[in-house]
């Protein structure tokens, strides 16, 4: 239980993506959703433009670790009028869930409204078409599982409230636009490493165990807080049912571009490829400021969620 290996190897190129890499003015590049489409990883990232409001990049790569940044931004604020008024402050954090042959993409939309959650879909990256708005404000933190239950669409969500701390919901639908009974699943954990928040990270993976959820919880510090990450177990047949939450973290911020940048202190990831030796690639954003990535065996992941488990709620 109290051994010293680290559950996540960092890469030794870190950071893997920076501003630096961008060819257009930009002022961070992070929380990026990875996928292997057509054996390339395939990367979109956020970056704050130099008036502070975000778009979201695309970067390519053969081996998952060196990327090249493509000319132009992938994904700007829409002109549509059914998605211009709740994007008029910029688009974050793409998660990108493979599901039923084509990649579905949730990401924040911000105005002056509040944070909601848009749908776009593409089946090659080049096409991308707007879905919906699958939420109300304020919600932020979406990922859709990779196929239906019981002829439904699952997804993870992570509403605000300023009654209870910011937890991970579970939602249904059958059409992917229309969303509902929705359940909560797992709470911050009082005096604990997530207890101010939790929110969904990457897409979930499938395990032999269950699905394989990657989480940042967030603790609240005299002087700033800190972002983590951590891991959760959910069913195979029935993702509402959480066979484990690890009472640990798997990964904090150590190394320097992730304890000093443009929020200090934040690891948070959007993006995770499993790989066909049982590892993954591990994609992070490091303090809101360059893009990250480790490896880590899928069974030590799952074995912490089933070994170490805290109450979900
Ligand atoms: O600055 C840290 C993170 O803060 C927010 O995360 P959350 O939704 O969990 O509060 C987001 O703005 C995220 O992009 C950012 O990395």
């Amino acid at each position: 239980m109290y051994e010293k290996t680290p559950i996540v190897t960092r890469y030794s190129g870190n950071p893997i993506l920076t501003k630096a890499d961008v060819p257009y003015p930009v002022a961070t590049v992070y929380n990026a959703g990875v996928v292997k489409h057509a054996g390339r990883y395939v990367m979109l990232f956020r970056s704050n433009l130099q008036n502070g409001r975000s778009v979201i990049g695309r970067a390519d790569s053969d081996d998952g670790y060196s990327f090249q940044a493509a000319p132009k931004p992938f994904l700007v604020p829409s002109q549509n009028p059914q998605f211009a008024e709740y994007e008029e402050w910029g688009v974050e954090d793409l998660r990108i869930c493979p599901c039923e042959g084509e990649y579905l993409l949730t990401y924040s939309a911000y105005s002056r409204h509040g944070v909601r959650i848009a749908l776009a879909r593409t089946k090659d990256f080049q096409e991308v078409e707007r879905v919906a708005l699958i939420t109300q404000a304020d919600m932020r933190n979406v990922v859709i599982f990779p196929q239906k239950f019981n002829g439904r669409y699952v997804r993870l969500d992570r509403p605000h409230s300023e009654i209870s701390p910011w937890s991970t919901w579970i939602s249904y639908s059958p059409d992917l636009v229309h969303w509902g009974d929705s359940k909560i699943l797992i709470k911050p954990v009082h005096y604990h490493w997530d207890e101010m928040k939790v929110g969904p990270g990457p897409q979930p993976i499938q395990t032999e165990e269950g699905w394989l959820q990657i989480y940042h919880g967030v603790y609240k510090t005299m002087s700033g807080s800190v972002y983590r990450l951590g891991v959760a177990l959910h069913d195979l047949d029935d993702p509402a049912r959480l066979r484990g939450v690890s009472d640990r973290w798997i990964l904090e911020p150590e190394a320097p571009w992730e304890i000093n940048g443009y929020v200090p202190n934040v690891v948070f990831s959007c993006g995770v490829v499993p790989e066909a030796d049982g590892t993954i690639k591990l994609y992070w954003g490091g303090a809101d400021t360059v893009m990250c990535v480790g490896t880590a065996r899928i069974d030590d992941l799952v074995q912490l969620c089933l070994s170490d488990a805290r109450p979900p709620l």
